[in-house]
């Protein structure tokens, strides 16, 4: 039996392979990476694999497709959930600034800490609103909806591979070849023309409309290495002569301990495509759907950590509105310093960040004290950070419009449709992870193990 981390692993690599074929600027990609994490590594040593593993952060990728309606987002859940990864967080991008997108999203990936660390693959998934107003007016929901129940972005035999993979807990190794090769076929870049009065009907409205519901399959449009130094990775990028994105999207580069996810983008070149016109013959074209993204990993905030980084970005926000001349990066990082802890232990102390415990090598003898800050400054207990696994909803709309070409429309006097969290999983008939009981989950755990060792109430 191939069991669902080694179907993920496999998996990861195949779409690796398959986009890289597609997209050359990726493997350029790649490759400044692992020079730019060597780096860190001769820099820093061990200090460097604080928040993962060289191996880990070597092997790690996230990708990012886009479906039209909850039914083929059930169906990716199926094919996930044989991976070993689920739907986890909500996030609504049809209010992002400055530019909206009509679509909401979850991730998929695993949950365990130890399936992370076997590989922490995960895919961000997007599923087009038709039925929102504010961009798709009647007529243009009914024609939409028409045309993506008409479609099929999986077949049959990969979903019923799916489902005894998810129910068995693996496959054998034939079926798992079947299944991985249909997998990764479902995601590659369909060679099927495409309507151009259709497709450019819905890229008026927005690039992402007809970039999902304009063609009859879906692709993945990127594939995320993780960087140990975003920064390094941005400059070495621009010296090979690829034009990067105008910022960072997330924290800035400061003093203090990197937290949450900071990610940066390229467009990647135009592809040649087949387009059906309107007098029905076969010409050529180009599409730009695809791009090359990068991300380095920081630490997972608590809510109240959360609710501070928010006010550090709205702050970043007035202060850019208000002084002439200064670059947002350089007013975050004033922010940032002014009012953000600036060490690991601070952000522990005042609960600001996600932590796990566990028993200190050159703890003190004795009777260990009951509680947790004393045990921490007396060597009883080390505190270790605790990775951030999701996304951000500002970066993810910036990733998606930095790629965008055009700015499409909305029209706010018309009604949002409701989506939110709940609907989301009642529409796939799965349930949503809320990854902020996740990160607790890990840690108090850790917790209950460290209390058991120095032999202390559970709590
Ligand atoms: C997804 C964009 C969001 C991220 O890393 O935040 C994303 C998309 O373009 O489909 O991948
Ligand atoms: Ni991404």
């Amino acid at each position: 039996m191939i069991p669902p981390w080694q179907l993920r692993a496999r998996f990861a690599v195949r779409l690796a392979e398959l986009y890289g074929g597609e997209v050359p600027a990726y493997n350029t990609l790649v490759e400044v990476s692992t020079e730019v994490n060597q780096r860190v590594m001769d820099a820093r040593g061990g200090d460097a694999e604080r928040l993962g593993s060289l191996d880990r952060v070597t092997a790690e990728r996230h990708g990012a497709i886009r479906v039209g309606t909850p039914a083929e987002l059930a169906q990716v859940a199926r094919i996930f959930g044989a991976l070993g990864m689920y739907p986890t967080g909500f996030y609504d991008l049809r209010d992002a600034q400055p530019q909206p997108i009509p679509v909401v999203s979850t991730a998929f990936r695993p949950h365990d800490p130890e399936e992370l660390a076997r590989n922490p693959f995960r895919v961000f998934t997007s599923m087009l609103v038709p039925q929102d107003r504010r961009f798709f007016d009647a007529d243009l929901q009914r024609r939409l909806e028409h045309f993506l129940a008409a479609r099929t972005l999986f077949p049959a035999e990969l979903l019923e591979l799916a489902d005894r993979a998810e129910a068995d807990g693996g496959l054998t190794e034939s079926d798992a070849a079947r299944f991985l090769e249909l997998a990764a076929a479902s995601f590659a870049l369909s060679d099927e023309p495409v309507d151009r009065a259709w497709y450019d009907e819905l890229s008026e409205i927005s690039g992402v409309a007809s970039d999902i519901g304009g063609v009859t399959s879906t692709h993945i449009n990127h594939l995320t290495p993780r960087v140990l130094d975003i920064d390094d990775l941005y400059t070495s990028m621009q010296s090979r002569g690829i034009e990067m994105i105008a910022e960072i999207q997330g924290p800035p580069d400061w003093a203090g301990p990197d937290v949450l996810l900071r990610q940066t983008s390229f467009r990647a070149l135009a592809e040649r495509r087949a387009f059906r016109e309107a007098d029905g013959s076969i010409g050529e074209g180009e599409l730009r759907v695809r791009f090359g993204e990068v991300e380095q990993r920081g630490i997972a905030l608590t809510p109240a950590g959360r609710e501070l980084f928010d006010e550090l970005v709205a702050e970043t926000d007035r202060r850019l509105a208000e002084q002439q001349g200064r670059t947002r990066v350089d007013l975050a990082r004033e922010v940032w310093a002014e009012r953000l802890p600036g060490t690991e232990a601070e952000l522990e102390r005042e609960g600001l960040a996600y932590f796990r415990y566990v028993v200190g090598e050159s703890r003190p003898a004795g009777d260990p004290p009951a509680d947790l800050d004393a045990l921490l400054t007396g060597g009883w207990l080390v505190a270790e950070p605790i990775v951030y696994e999701d996304f951000l909803p500002r970066s993810a709309a910036g990733i998606f419009n930095s790629n965008l070409s055009d700015s499409g429309s909305r029209d706010t006097t018309q009604d949002a449709a409701e989506r939110d969290q709940a609907w989301l999983a009642e529409v796939i008939g799965r349930p949503i992870a809320e990854p902020f009981e996740l990160y607790a989950a890990e840690r108090d755990a850790s917790l209950r193990d460290a209390a058991a060792a120095l032999g202390l109430p559970a709590d």
